[in-house]
């Protein structure tokens, strides 16, 4: 049987679940935020990443079925580690433009975080940088309208879509993520450095908070701290993992 049926059938049968990356603030090594990451344990092949599916799932049109899936399992789990009393700022959910394109963003966030109880604020989107460049007029309305609901906005993937500042400035975006190429090349190319500062200093001037992506040494959390960097993520810290686990190096490191 093809993807695609399998992909049906693991959305009726609820094969999708999400593992969780810690975000830490680099000045305290505390973790803050989660990102969601989604994961298919399917029946026979085992345990599937997004690279795995994704892509037929956006051809398919299924990924907004999956998608509200993920929105609705990330609020969930929310709800319960505010429960838990887990001090995060943020948890993180990747958007297809798909998503965006079937118009109905907004009122799919805003009933999931009605039906656990989860403030907007809880929440944050991340849009990648190419998806930002090619859309226009509907998908910055939408930004702007889960924006005014209290949910921040991150653009994923920074660093590899060209995007003007000037453009930027424009838009509802409250995190800039460095893309993690230019992260691990930072101690290999003199250039990724300024590169880097750049990016940093520009996102300040926009009054965007950075997070580092893919720091894998202490060299690139150091470096990134000194540059001032708010955040980082990757596997220096922990690759994503089950909530379980999450919970667990959260405490261990309050
Ligand atoms: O976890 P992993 O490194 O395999 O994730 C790879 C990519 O898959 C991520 O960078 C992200 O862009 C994408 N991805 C992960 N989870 C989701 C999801 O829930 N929805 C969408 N649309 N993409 C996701
Ligand atoms: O594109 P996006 O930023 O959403 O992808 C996040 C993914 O990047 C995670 O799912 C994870 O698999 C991968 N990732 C996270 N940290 C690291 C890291 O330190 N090194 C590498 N190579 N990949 C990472
Ligand atoms: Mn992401
Ligand atoms: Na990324």
């Amino acid at each position: 049987q093809g993807l695609a049926h399998q992909l049906k059938q693991a959305i009726n049968n609820q094969e999708f679940f999400l593992v969780y990356q810690p975000i830490f603030h680099l000045q305290s090594g505390m973790i803050t935020g989660a990102e969601a990451l989604i994961r298919w344990r399917h029946p026979e092949r085992g345990v599937l990443t997004p690279a795995d599916f994704i892509p037929q799932a956006e051809a398919r049109g299924l990924i907004v079925d999956i998608g509200n899936q993920v929105i609705d399992m990330a609020c969930a789990q929310v709800r319960s580690w505010i429960d838990q009393g887990l001090p995060l700022q943020h948890t993180s959910i990747n958007i297809s433009v798909k998503q965006i394109e079937n118009g109905d963003l907004v009122e799919v966030i805003q009933a999931a975080l009605e039906r656990h109880h989860v403030p907007a604020e809880s929440l944050e989107i991340e849009v990648t940088e190419t998806m930002l460049l090619q859309h226009g007029k509907s998908m910055v309305a939408q930004l702007w309208q889960l924006r005014q609901l209290g949910i921040a906005i991150a653009i994923d993937d920074f660093g590899t879509g060209y995007s003007s500042f000037a453009r930027l400035k424009n838009l509802p975006v409250d995190r800039v993520k460095i893309d993690r190429s230019f992260i691990s090349e930072l101690e290999r190319d003199e250039r990724n450095s300024s590169i880097v500062q750049a990016i940093v200093s520009l996102a300040h001037n926009l009054d965007m908070v950075v997070t580092a992506e893919g720091i894998e040494s202490h060299y690139q959390y150091q470096y990134m701290k000194s540059q001032g960097c708010e955040a980082g993520q990757g596997y220096l810290v922990s690759p994503p993992v089950p909530a379980v686990k999450f919970e667990y190096l959260v405490k261990q490191r309050w």
